[in-house]
């Protein structure tokens, strides 16, 4: 079990990156470690995103450094070896849509008040070609082609509906579901399931794999117009208006 607990909204910082990456790999070298089951403490909120102070008015190095370690965790999540079961407990926009993705199951609360999507749109920027990726091979493309330009955040219901998550249960039983599955994907020999996951998702690693450093250029030249940072910073304040 990992649970994210990075106050106020689990804001995916280059250290908290960093620091999940890390237990990733520790989990991953652990022979002893099967599966796990990944979640919040925070009441309401899975994760919030890629952080946003992150991409607004820092360097090229900071940029770049940040931008590896988001890549860095999705590789080591989407390429896990491991059972990877979210149990999605609160609202998981954008980078925190990708990390429940980036899973093999994904348990939500039914709470319509939780939201789970790719809303980058909304933010005025692009999500890269592997969050993408990522979310095609969730919700297929039609659904993945509308969602994204649109930069939906799609209620708990609605994202069950469109497939993006794949069971519903009530908050008080999230645990003991999330638990239930992982039980049911360990019954099966680890090696079978291990060389099946990496079929189903080889292709779309190898292409970030394939792509890194240009990936990396492209996000920091994309992040550093001023254009964009116009829109994040605009964005910041609409969250902190929002609240008042
Ligand atoms: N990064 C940094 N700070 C954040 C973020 C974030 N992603 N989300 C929230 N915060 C801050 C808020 O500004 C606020 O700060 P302060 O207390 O100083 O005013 C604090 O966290 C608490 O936030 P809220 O008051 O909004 O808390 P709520 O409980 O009301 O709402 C939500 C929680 C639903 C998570 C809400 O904060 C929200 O919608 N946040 C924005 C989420 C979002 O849109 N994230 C997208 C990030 S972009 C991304 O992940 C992929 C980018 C891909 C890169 C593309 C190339 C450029």
């Amino acid at each position: 079990m990992m649970k994210f607990k990075s106050p106020p909204v689990n804001s995916l910082s280059l250290e908290f990156l960093t620091e999940f990456s890390i237990s990733l790999e520790k989990l991953e070298n652990n022979r002893a470690c099967r599966g796990v089951i990944i979640t919040s403490t925070l009441p309401k909120i899975f994760s919030s995103g890629l952080d946003i102070t992150e991409m607004c008015g820092k360097s090229v190095e900071h940029y770049t450094e940040f931008w590896r370690a988001v890549q860095e965790m999705w590789l080591r999540l989407y390429g896990s070896n491991m059972v990877t079961v979210a149990a999605v407990n609160g609202s998981s926009p954008a980078g925190g849509c990708l990390v429940a993705m980036s899973c093999d199951y994904r348990i939500m609360a039914e709470n319509p008040k939780f939201s789970i999507g790719l809303n980058e749109a909304q933010l005025g920027i692009v999500a890269p070609f592997w969050f993408k990726d990522t979310f095609v091979n969730v919700v297929g493309h039609r659904i993945a082609e509308r969602s994204l330009q649109l930069g939906s955040l799609h209620p708990a219901p609605e994202a069950h509906k469109l497939g993006l998550v794949d069971e519903l249960v009530p908050e008080e039983k999230l645990m003991e579901k999330a638990a239930a599955v992982m039980a049911q994907w360990l019954a099966l020999p680890d090696h079978a399931r291990q060389l099946t996951k990496t079929m189903m998702r080889k292709a779309v690693l190898d292409r970030l794999v394939a792509h890194r450093e240009e990936d990396i250029k492209n996000f920091v030249t994309f992040v550093s117009k001023e254009s964009i940072q116009k829109s994040l910073r605009m964005y910041m304040e609409m969250l902190k208006k929002r609240k008042s």
